[in-house]
This record gives structure tokens, C-alpha cells and sequence, in this order.
């Protein structure tokens, strides 16, 4: 453990952080209360996006702001969060990846209505599993998350890791225009809807150009990465130090290093590290993006010229304290195909669009929907399938489209089985650092098939979609009944 003097330390920093800069409007005191509770408002508001300052851009933000302030709740304590929306549409909150009741969940539609214009609801659970998760809303995601409705929900351990520092890095591209003004008027692009998705050409980390995050040489750190672009796939490393993966999606995984090629955080993903502070005082060590094949800086872990702390035995970290998701196991299984098809390229012939057979111009041209799950375009009114709670469900995925996609499972998490590059391929044991990994988002390339599995445990109706947020607007949307 850390000295009584550190945790001090690191308190003092995440209150001062939060004072300053990242929570207006919102407060944790734990010392107070048992249960934290916070009010957020959404509402339009502006930032400062670009390295030149001088430049604004309008968002609409939690608290008007951009991201929303980082809510902080206790594994296994109760957790109350006030949303009033200041919109002239619709909105709700879903609370990503965690594990909570249905009725929590956030999707109007299937579990609550909309909240409306000047509406208020209250959002009340408590989230099973620590770990570092995010928060955005579950209509026109397309739109708001664009526009910046987002935060982190950081879920801390019952007993703390040994770690000296504890930043989050919320990671967004946006589409801006010279000016820095929000592009708003490539939103609902068909063409990006049937293609990748809408990819930005601005890069930030806390909506900042240049992050700064300080530290001190000889302490171990930990960072919280979120993915919360609409469509773009990130790969983060940290080349003048050795950061350790410690957990994906919110789930602890034995540590590893993170390799060359930096870690993969598709749209909705999560990766803590554990970085390990060595330089000198002054040293600015870059944080950077590596999937366009540049080395794109996010940010810049900042050497504190203060007196550096002893230097300490740098070993390989401690695993986070176990999951409380339960296993798979073989026997009491169901097994359920999700197909994709459609898309540029391999466009749709025909698809089930809310119960009518309509062919692919239809569809495309006068309801703005290009992909589909198993022949159909769109929620339906019946579930994909519905499982008896305590099942096994495994989900034999198959993309049969030219694009990437990237399927999020609410309310539960799985561990991948197998994959195989296309349906012409054997299949191959999942050989990527996620093999045990527990998660709730999966990104596949063209033509891959991979075969995830979970326990159906938490009773209600539940999405499954691509959290790229167009290609969910466009199609890729089902749900399914745990009863
Ligand atoms: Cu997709």
C-alpha cells in the first residue's frame, strides 16, 4: 500500500481537479454520504477544442459542458443521478457497461420513456463492478454524443489499488470547421452512414487539444482511457514509458504490457494502464494515437520539477480485484446467430423494416436505413431471441459486410470464444490480449466471425447494436428478453 502521506496526496488531486476544472455543478463528498448523489443538466454550452484557444466551439453537454463532469461512485453503493434536460429534444442517459437494473438502463423505448424538454428523471442503482465506465444518451445518439454528451463514471475498488495518481482520459474526435464551429450540418450524412460512420478530423482527450497531466517522477499512475468517439477506432500508447493493461470494459485482466502497436479502444471501449513514472523533472512524455498511421499526440504526461518521491521497485502490477460477473460455463446453452449484412459495397436487397419487407432503395432513400441483423433493419417489436435467466448464450457473431463493426451488449458482459477471419476460415483460438478478457463492446473487421458468450442473469429487456452510433441509426439495432 502507499503511505497515509500519498493517498493524502491523491486525494487532494482528484478534489482539486474536480474543483477546478471538471465538475461544476456536481459533487462527491464520501465523507457525507453514504449514497452519491448528483443533479446534471443537459444543455448546449461551448468549448475550447483546438490548440488555438482563441477558437470556440458550440456543444451541448452534461452541465454544459464538455465532457460532463466525472461522476464517482463506490463498488456495490448506491448512486443517485438527477437528469434535467435543457434540450428541445428528447434525451436520456445510459449508463455504459454497467450491470444495473433494467429500468436504469436509459433506452427509451424499450426501458423508459424519453426524457422530455424540461423533464427531470432520476436515475437511482448500484453499480456491481468497479472499473472505469461512461455515460451518454440512448436517442439520437448519433447527434448528441457528436454534439459532446458525454462523461466518465469511475465505479472505485472497496480497497484501493496501489497507485500514487488516477486520471481519466475521455478521447473524442470531432468534425469542426476551420473556424472551430461544430459541423452540424454533415449530421445525418447517408453516405457516412453507410460507410464508416461519421469520423471526425479533430482529436481530443477532456476536449482539450493538448491534455497536461502531472506527475512525478517515481510514481505509478493510472490512466483511464474512454473511447467516446461516434465511429473512430483509437490505438493509445505511451512510447517513452511501459504502461501496463490492467483492465478492459471496466473488467480487470491479468497485466500485461501494452505492445507496439499501442491498445485498441473501439468507439465505447475502456482500457486502464498503469504507467510507471521515470525521467527527469521538466520531461514531457507524449501520450499518442497511432491508428491513422501517424503518431497523432493526445496529451502529455507533464514531469513535476517538484522533489521527485523515492524511487520505488517497479514490479509487475497486482491484478484489480476479481470481477463478480459470472462465467459462462458449458451445458444450459442457447446458442443465437447475429448476421450483419448491408452497408457500401454489399448494399441490402431487401430487409424487414418495423414488420414490412422493403427493398434496399427503399429503405435507404425513405427511411435512411443501410445494414441490418439477421434480415432486419432496425428495433422490431418482437426480441431477437429471450432467454431464461442463468442461461448461456452464445452469440455466434458474423459480419458479412465490407466495414468494421462494433457490438455493445447492455446489461451483461461476455469473454470472446473463438474467431475466424471469414466463413471460408477455421476458426482460431482468440489469440489478441483480450482473450480472457470480460467485455461489453467487440469490434469486428470485414468478414469476421467471432463467437462470444455470457450469462443471461439480469432479468429485462436489453439492446444489442454497433456502437457505431450511425450505423445503429441506420439498421444495426435488436434487443433481447432475459426472463
Ligand atoms: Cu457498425
Amino acid at each position: 500500500m502507499v503511505t497515509g502521506g500519498l493517498i493524502l496526496n491523491r486525494r487532494s488531486f482528484v478534489l482539486g481537479a474536480a474543483a477546478s476544472a471538471v465538475m461544476v455543478g456536481a459533487r462527491w463528498d464520501a465523507a457525507a454520504s453514504a449514497e452519491h448523489a448528483y443533479a446534471l443538466e443537459i444543455r448546449p454550452g461551448t468549448a475550447r477544442l483546438l490548440e488555438d484557444d482563441s477558437l470556440q466551439t458550440g456543444i451541448w453537454g452534461f452541465d454544459g459542458q464538455v465532457p460532463g463532469p466525472v461522476l464517482r461512485a463506490r463498488q456495490g453503493q448506491p448512486l443517485t443521478v438527477a437528469v434535467t434536460n435543457a434540450l428541445e429534444q428528447p434525451s436520456s442517459v445510459h449508463w455504459h457497461g454497467l450491470r444495473i437494473e433494467n429500468s436504469m438502463d436509459g433506452v427509451p423505448g424499450l426501458t423508459q420513456d424519453p426524457i422530455a424538454p424540461g423533464e427531470t428523471f432520476t436515475y437511482r442503482f448500484t453499480p456491481p463492478d468497479a472499473g472505469t465506465f461512461w455515460y451518454h444518451p440512448h436517442i439520437r445518439s448519433w447527434e448528441q454524443v457528436a454534439r459532446g454528451l458525454y462523461g466518465a463514471l469511475v465505479v472505485e475498488e472497496d480497497s484501493a489499488p496501489d497507485i500514487d495518481r488516477d486520471f481519466v482520459l475521455v478521447a473524442d474526435d470531432w468534425r469542426l470547421g476551420e473556424d472551430g464551429a461544430f459541423d452540424a450540418e454533415s449530421l445525418g450524412n447517408l453516405h457516412d452512414w453507410a460507410h464508416a460512420g461519421r469520423l471526425g478530423n479533430i482529436l481530443t482527450v477532456n476536449a482539450k487539444a493538448y491534455e497536461r497531466f502531472e506527475v512525478t517522477p517515481g510514481e505509478r499512475v493510472r490512466l483511464r482511457l474512454i473511447n467516446t468517439a461516434n465511429a473512430r477506432v483509437m490505438q493509445f500508447a505511451v512510447p517513452g514509458l511501459r504502461p501496463w493493461v490492467v483492465s478492459h470494459d471496466g473488467q480487470p485482466v491479468a497485466p500485461y504490457l501494452v505492445g507496439s502497436s499501442g491498445v485498441e479502444l473501439s468507439p465505447g471501449q475502456r482500457t486502464d494502464l498503469l504507467v510507471d513514472v521515470a525521467g527527469t523533472s521538466g520531461d514531457e512524455i507524449p501520450i499518442v494515437e497511432l491508428s491513422t498511421g501517424d503518431r497523432l499526440v493526445a496529451g502529455y504526461l507533464v514531469l513535476s520539477r517538484k522533489t521527485p518521491r523515492p524511487p520505488r521497485a517497479f514490479a509487475t502490477p497486482a491484478a484489480l480485484p476479481a470481477s463478480t460477473v459470472e462465467l459462462p460455463v458449458a451445458g444450459n446453452t442457447q446458442d443465437v446467430n447475429l448476421t450483419m449484412t448491408g452497408g457500401a459495397m454489399r448494399f441490402l436487397q431487401s430487409a424487414v423494416y418495423k414488420g414490412e419487407t422493403l427493398d434496399g432503395r427503399t429503405l435507404a432513400l425513405e427511411h435512411s436505413q443501410a445494414w441490418a441483423f439477421n434480415g432486419i433493419a432496425g428495433m422490431s417489436a418482437k426480441p431477437l431471441f429471450t432467454a431464461a435467466r442463468g442461461t448461456t448464450v452464445r452469440l455466434k457473431l458474423r459480419n458479412d459486410t465490407g466495414w468494421r463493426h462494433n457490438i455493445h451488449l447492455h446489461g451483461h458482459h461476455f469473454v470472446e470464444l473463438s474467431r475466424r477471419a471469414s466463413a471460408d476460415a477455421g476458426a482460431r483460438p482468440v489469440t489478441t490480449d483480450r482473450a480472457d478478457a470480460l467485455q461489453d463492446t467487440i469490434l469486428l473487421q470485414a468478414d469476421e466471425l467471432s463467437e462470444v458468450a455470457f450469462v443471461a442473469d439480469n432479468p429485462g429487456k436489453w439492446m444489442i447494436h454497433c456502437h457505431m452510433l450511425e450505423h445503429q441509426a441506420s439498421g444495426m439495432a435488436t434487443w433481447f428478453e432475459v426472463a
